[in-house]
């Protein structure tokens, strides 16, 4: 059996694919292995799906470079645009299941459009002529990589997927896409249509397994020629020490975040809550770019404490099918003790609750939407990345004051300014180290924008243009014109 029917509340029974996505075929794993998928909301067993060892990952790549060498390397730009965008059709028309499934495991349904994106990429791959003197002509390829392996996180199964395919694919690369334990089923409903969408086999594997398993083995094989990683910079650093210490593949990484996000004085102060509110608890926190530190000038804190305090309790916390609800459960039992931990270490280290602070009910892993004021920059919960609905808030006094705390981090992912005075919109964007910074606005991605890291928050940028240059190498060509020089 690959496959298994499952019971979603909007969409009812469908097929779940349960196999490793291999050479175009679901199959099951080398050793009949698997494990099992928990809906966060019950604390029940949706399914179990097959789980990838070492010997997998062996024959997934393989597969991929068989793919690589024989065929892919010779289909034009064209078609593997076109496969890309006929894949995005074809999750649109399946958008409905897709999204039913993703709200089983985590919450919401987004990312297809990247594949559409990255397809009208795919044949505007150009080098460069560049002219070094009369006798010579030289030109630069931007060739592909080859095997790309790719370990995604839990927090947006399907968007970290098509963020990760698109580009890959786009620029002429094969992959192995290892999804995260927490969440491997919309990967599989998604993987079920590759091959219609006209995907030769071996150019895009998925499967499923543990990270020290399956992700150990993806990145430290000696066949992969590239390896993407989005999690957490623990394990960002465990990937380039595979890296290192085997065949110096590429690598890039999308790490985590402890953004700052600073209220002025003379912001509009009830669309900043709008924005500081979804900062922070879109997703439940579970953002790498969650807007957790939160600054704000001293002459309005006291009423936006309180303004913000009343917008986090009308934030509907429950039943992810539900339409009105704003705040699902956290991902999973590890998640859930983790997040309860830094709200009873921040509560010790004498941090004022403003709200929150504790489970929802009493079934699934729901957590209260959590603000703590009065936090000092030495205390771990304005430090760490917590990765849940929980926000820490300081005070500050001067714009200089705030550029200098807004940057005492080891993470530079993302940051955001509130403030009405274009100026210092600007001078605090062009100061803090963050890859992204937002004015008036948070969590504002688009597929066609840069986003990645500074400092500890990853290597390479994923999004937009930028992304291609990951999955590409370039090559220099020069031909001699004139007699020989020696
Ligand atoms: O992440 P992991 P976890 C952060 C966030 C969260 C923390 C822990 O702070 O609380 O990380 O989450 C695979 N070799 N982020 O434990 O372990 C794993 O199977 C190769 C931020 O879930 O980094 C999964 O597919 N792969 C983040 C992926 O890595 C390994 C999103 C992420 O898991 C591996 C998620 C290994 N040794 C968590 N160990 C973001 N940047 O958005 C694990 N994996």
């Amino acid at each position: 059996m690959t496959s298994t029917q499952v019971h979603t509340p909007s969409t009812g029974k469908y097929t779940q694919p349960t196999g490793l996505f291999i050479n175009n075929e679901f199959v099951k794993s080398v050793d009949g292995k698997t494990f099992e998928t928990i809906n966060p909301a019950t604390e029940e067993v949706i399914c179990s799906v097959s789980e990838a060892t070492e010997k997998d990952v062996d024959i997934a790549v393989a597969a991929a470079r068989k793919a690589y060498e024989h065929v892919w390397r010779k289909e034009t730009p064209e078609n593997r645009g076109k496969m890309l965008v006929n894949l995005a059709n074809l999750i649109e028309k399946n958008a409905d299941l897709l999204a039913a499934v993703e709200r089983s495991t985590t919450e919401r349904l987004s990312g297809w459009q990247r594949l559409t994106y990255y397809g009208g990429w795919a044949d505007k791959i150009e080098g460069k002529v560049i002219d070094t003197n009369p006798d010579t002509f030289t030109y630069t390829r931007q060739e592909p990589i080859g095997v790309c392996g790719q370990i995604i996180p839990w927090n947006f199964p399907l968007l970290m997927w098509a963020w990760k395919i698109g580009p890959a694919i786009a620029t002429g690369n094969v992959v192995v896409i290892k999804t995260a334990e927490q969440t491997p089923l919309s990967g599989l409903v998604a993987a079920s249509l590759i091959k219609e969408a006209g995907f030769p086999p071996g150019v895009i594997n998925i499967i499923s397994g543990f990270g020290k398993i399956a992700g150990a083995a993806l990145s430290s094989h000696m066949d992969v020629d590239k390896i993407a990683f989005t999690g957490s910079t623990v394990v960002g650093r465990q990937i380039m020490k595979a890296a290192a210490g085997s065949n110096l593949k590429k690598v890039t990484l999308e790490l985590g975040g402890k953004s700052p996000n600073i209220v002025f004085d003379d912001a509009d102060i009830e669309n900043a809550i709008s924005w500081v509110n979804f900062g922070i608890f879109f997703n439940h926190g579970q953002c790498c770019c969650a807007g957790s530190r939160v600054y704000v000038q001293s002459g309005i804190y006291d009423k936006f404490v309180e303004r913000f305090k009343a917008r986090a309790l009308a934030n509907k916390v429950g039943d992810p099918f539900d339409a009105e609800t704003f705040q699902g459960p956290q991902v999973s039992q590890l998640q859930f003790d983790r997040i309860m931990g830094y709200i009873s270490e921040g509560k010790k280290e004498g941090a004022t609750v403003v709200t929150g602070g504790e489970r929802h009910g009493d079934k699934g892993f729901f957590i209260q939407p959590t603000i703590f004021s009065n936090v000092t920059e030495d205390m771990k919960i304005m430090q760490e990345e917590i990765f849940g609905p929980v926000c820490s808030i300081a005070k500050f006094e001067t714009e200089e004051e705030i550029i200098a705390t807004g940057n005492n981090s080891t993470y530079g992912l993302a940051a955001a300014v509130h403030t009405t005075n274009l100026n210092t919109a600007l001078r605090v964007a062009n100061n803090i180290r963050a890859g992204t910074v937002w004015v008036n606005s948070y969590n504002l991605l688009h597929h066609q924008v840069p986003f990645g890291g500074f400092k500890e928050s990853g290597i390479g940028r994923e999004l937009g243009e930028a992304a291609l240059s990951n999955y590409t190498q370039c090559k220099s060509v020069s031909i001699r014109l004139g007699d020989a020089l020696f």
